[in-house]
Order: structure tokens, then C-alpha cells, then sequence
């Protein structure tokens, strides 16, 4: 029996091939098992083995990232850049700092990205970075060097037309800075080898809020679908960083009620929804989530649940964007029990597998992250246009092209989705479709 002719041996094969990264093998298996009668039905792409291809990172560079913090104690961290796939066009996606980093959630990042960026229809290929870094309790100085010291190495892998790194959790436009900086005087060189950049120096207009923007607009998609709106319902947002704001921001100018938001410690719920000047004002902290949250609890009087995830409050909409694995079964039964009617992912594979295949036994609309969270890095694929031919577009025309990008991700889910009539499977829907792209770029590059 070959590895790939049947699923169970592709999962047995894949499984000896990459022990013990689990989540790796979680995002794979969730495509492959999508993908798979399509994949061995075409027998071009069958016999060029072009699903085994995908389930191997075109390279992974790892290194050591050595620094000096305030006290002039010095630490060494582990630095990656995962360049997944490269056949539809630059490497491209987030650079992650957290304790938790390691090979298995980059690869995973860079597994889903690489099939996200499919789906924007744009010429990005699919990539992830990142280091086992803590930054929390850690000054601006050593912010800045651990980013100085990060891209000592980097800067040498990528560049405009190789890779270009964006943010993920714990990166945004103070680290992107730094990032840039180090990579300007290293290569010399004033080039968009980096997203997310601030205004004044190649950065793009509406880059910062796409991905929790986008998110509400795929989100509006699936109502319409439904002939539903978003104004009044109940949302429930996960996190308090970057995507999870700007969602909720988005949420509420188009009437919604978003009623919690949460941290790594704990959650903030409020029945009457969190007052939009709050949430603004969260937009511009630089505390932690959970000192942010705590404060927005006391000044709405809304509740702060420590130890808690917001999914045990009734919803009609759930939105987790905080990290991979927030939200497993138990969480799923919970929402559906409380009314939830619709789920779409903020984050990257927020949701475990028995979640999922709860939604989809209670029948619930549910999108993954790489067809709703997919703002984010078309935004930045529109940053690497601006930059490629030296201008800058306005505010009103990027904002539109959000949500015609978002319309055409939700337009591609539904058109490879021949399931029943009264349910849209949109899991199974973006892994086709951005698997198709993928897969026939990658057969038409000849097999190497
Ligand atoms: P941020 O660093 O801005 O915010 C992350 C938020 O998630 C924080 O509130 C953080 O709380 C919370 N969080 C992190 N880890 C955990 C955890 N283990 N348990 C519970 N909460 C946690 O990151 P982003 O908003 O940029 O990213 C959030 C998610 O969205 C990630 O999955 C990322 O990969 C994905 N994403 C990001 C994009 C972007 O453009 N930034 C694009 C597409 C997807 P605390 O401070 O307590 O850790
Ligand atoms: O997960 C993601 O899509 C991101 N972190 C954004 C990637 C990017 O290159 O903008």
C-alpha cells in the first residue's frame, strides 16, 4: 500500500515522520482529510506526490538569539523561520514570540498559512517565524534587542522577493519596527522585506486593523448567506491583542453586542455589551491583556472571570482570537447549548478537532482561521504591492479591497461546497479550494 493511496496510511506515515508535534499533525490531518479523494482522484497531481510535497517545509532555518537584558545578564533563546512553501510566491507570514514557540507550532502557522495566502488569490507563498522569547515584564530597551538580536540572523533568509515576515501574537508595529531597523542597516537597504510597518516608513494604511476587520466581514458574509445581519446579535470575542479589538471594534460600529473579551489568566464578560469608547481605548494600551481587561471590567461594571475562556456565556456568535487549541469539545458543547449559531476563527486553528466536529454535528456555520483571519495577510500582500511600486493608497480604497478579498474567500468556500442544501461546511469548503490553488501551482513547477 503506498503512503498516499489510502488516508489512514498518509496519517500513519505522516505520524512517524514528524513525532510528537502535535499540533503540526492536527493541521495537516484537518486539510488532508478535506482534501484527500480530490487529491488521489487527479492523477497528475497523484503521481507527482504533490500532497506529500505539501507535508514537508521547503526549508527550516533555526537559530540561536542571543542577547543582553537590562542588568547586562545575558540570555540565549531559539530563533526560527519555517519558509513552508514558495511556489505561489514569496514566503510570507508572522513572526510569533512566546514561551511556548517550537518547530511543531511553526510549522503548523506555516502549514496554514501557506493555504490562507492561497486563498487571498494574491502571489504570497507560505511561511512562519518566531522564537521561545517571553516578552512580558520586559522593557522597551530589551524589546528592542531582542529584535536587534533576532534579525542579526534573519535578515540574511529573507527580502522582498524571498520572505517577507509580518507580526503574530507578541509582534506588532513597536517590533516590526525594531525588526526593520536592524534589517535596513544590515543588508543596507530600504526595502518591504517586512509588513506591518509603521505609516511613516512603507507601511500601509488599514494593514494594523485587517485581520480582526476582515474577520467581521467574512463574518457578514456567513449571515447574509443565512439572509441575517450582524446588528444585534451577541458576540462573544477570545483575547485582547490585535485581531480580538479590532474585531470586536469592527463588531460593534456595525451594531453588534460583544459581550467578553479574555486574556491567558481570565475573561471579561459584560451582559450589556462593552461600551465602544472602552474598546478604543483598549486599542491604544501597552499593558498586558489582563491588567487592560481587569480595568475595563471596573470601568463598565462588567465581571472579570479568572481562570475562565468567554465560552461558558451565552452568544449568538463566537469569535476565538487568541491562540491555536483555545476552544476543544467541551467548550463546543457549551456554546451550542447556550444558542451559539455561528463560530468563525479569528485565530489560527483556535478550535480543537472535536470541536469542529461538534459544530458541524449541531449544524453550525463554522469558518477556520485560514479563510476568515485571511485579512490580515492580504493586507500585507497589498503593503508588499505598495512598496514594490513606491506609493502609498488611500485609507477608503484598501478598506474596500479588504472586503472584496473577504467576499471572494467566502465566494471560493461556497463554490467548492457541494454538500446539503441548508448547511455550508465551510472547513471543508477553504481547505479545497486554497488546496487546489496550492496543489496546482506546485504540480505545474514540475516535482524537485
Ligand atoms: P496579540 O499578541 O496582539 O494578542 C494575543 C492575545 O491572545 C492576547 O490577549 C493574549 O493574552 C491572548 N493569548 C495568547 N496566548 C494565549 C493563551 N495561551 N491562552 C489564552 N489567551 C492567550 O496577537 P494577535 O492578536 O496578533 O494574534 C492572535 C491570534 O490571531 C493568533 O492565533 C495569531 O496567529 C492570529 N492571527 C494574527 C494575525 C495578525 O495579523 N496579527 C493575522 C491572522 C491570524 P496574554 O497577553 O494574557 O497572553
Ligand atoms: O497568521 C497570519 O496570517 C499573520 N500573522 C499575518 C501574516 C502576514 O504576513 O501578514
Amino acid at each position: 500500500m503506498e503512503k498516499d493511496e489510502n488516508l489512514e496510511e498518509f496519517r500513519r506515515w505522516l505520524k512517524e515522520r514528524n513525532p510528537g508535534e502535535e499540533e503540526f499533525l492536527q493541521a495537516v490531518d484537518d486539510l488532508a482529510t478535506d482534501v484527500f479523494s480530490l487529491y488521489t482522484q487527479n492523477q497528475d497531481w497523484y503521481d507527482a506526490c504533490v500532497l506529500l510535497h505539501l507535508c514537508e517545509a521547503d526549508r527550516i532555518i533555526s537559530f540561536r538569539v542571543c542577547w543582553e537584558d537590562d542588568n547586562g545578564a545575558v540570555h540565549v533563546n531559539r530563533g526560527w523561520r519555517v519558509q513552508y512553501c514558495g511556489a505561489i510566491g514569496p514566503y510570507k507570514g508572522g513572526i510569533r514570540f512566546h514561551p511556548t514557540v517550537n518547530e511543531s507550532i511553526l510549522k503548523f502557522l506555516a502549514f496554514e498559512q501557506t493555504f490562507k495566502n492561497a486563498l487571498t488569490g494574491l502571489p504570497i507563498g507560505g511561511g512562519k517565524g518566531g522564537a521561545d522569547f517571553d516578552p512580558r515584564g520586559r522593557s522597551d530597551r530589551e524589546i528592542m534587542r531582542f529584535c536587534q538580536a533576532f534579525m542579526d540572523e534573519l535578515y540574511r533568509h529573507i527580502g522582498e522577493n524571498t520572505d517577507v515576515p509580518a507580526g503574530d501574537i507578541n509582534v506588532g508595529r513597536r517590533e516590526i519596527g525594531y525588526l526593520f531597523g536592524q534589517y535596513r542597516r544590515l543588508a543596507n537597504t530600504f526595502s518591504g522585506a517586512l509588513t506591518g510597518k509603521d505609516i511613516e516608513f512603507g507601511g500601509s494604511h488599514v494593514r494594523m486593523e485587517a485581520t480582526g476587520y476582515g474577520l467581521v466581514y467574512f463574518l457578514r458574509c456567513m449571515l447574509a448567506q443565512r439572509n441575517q445581519e450582524l446588528g444585534g446579535q451577541v458576540v462573544a470575542v477570545s483575547g485582547a491583542g490585535n485581531v480580538a479589538l479590532h474585531a470586536a471594534q469592527k463588531a460593534v460600529q456595525l451594531g453588534a453586542k460583544v459581550v467578553s473579551l479574555s486574556s491567558s489568566r481570565g475573561a471579561l464578560y459584560y451582559r450589556d455589551g462593552i461600551p465602544r469608547e472602552l474598546i478604543e481605548k483598549a486599542l491604544d494600551h501597552r499593558a498586558g491583556s489582563t491588567e487592560l481587561l481587569t480595568g475595563m471590567a471596573d470601568a463598565c461594571g462588567g465581571e472579570w472571570h479568572k481562570g475562565s475562556t468567554p465560552w461558558s456565556f451565552p452568544c449568538d456568535i463566537a469569535l476565538p482570537c487568541a491562540t491555536q487549541n483555545e476552544l476543544d469539545g467541551n467548550d463546543a458543547r457549551a456554546l451550542i447549548e447556550n444558542g451559539v449559531k455561528m463560530v468563525a476563527e479569528g485565530a489560527n486553528m483556535p478550535c480543537t478537532a472535536g470541536a469542529i466536529e461538534a459544530f458541524q454535528k449541531a449544524r453550525i456555520p463554522h469558518a477556520p482561521g485560514k479563510a476568515s483571519n485571511a485579512g490580515g495577510v492580504a493586507l500585507s500582500g497589498l503593503e508588499m504591492a505598495q512598496n514594490a511600486s513606491f506609493t502609498r493608497w488611500e485609507q477608503e480604497r484598501l478598506n474596500e479591497q479588504l472586503v472584496e478579498i473577504m467576499q471572494d474567500i467566502h465566494r471560493q468556500c461556497i463554490a467548492e461546497e457541494q454538500g446539503e442544501k441548508d448547511y455550508i461546511n465551510y472547513h471543508r469548503g477553504a481547505n479545497l479550494a486554497a488546496f487546489r490553488r496550492v496543489a496546482s501551482a506546485v504540480y505545474a513547477q514540475g516535482v524537485g
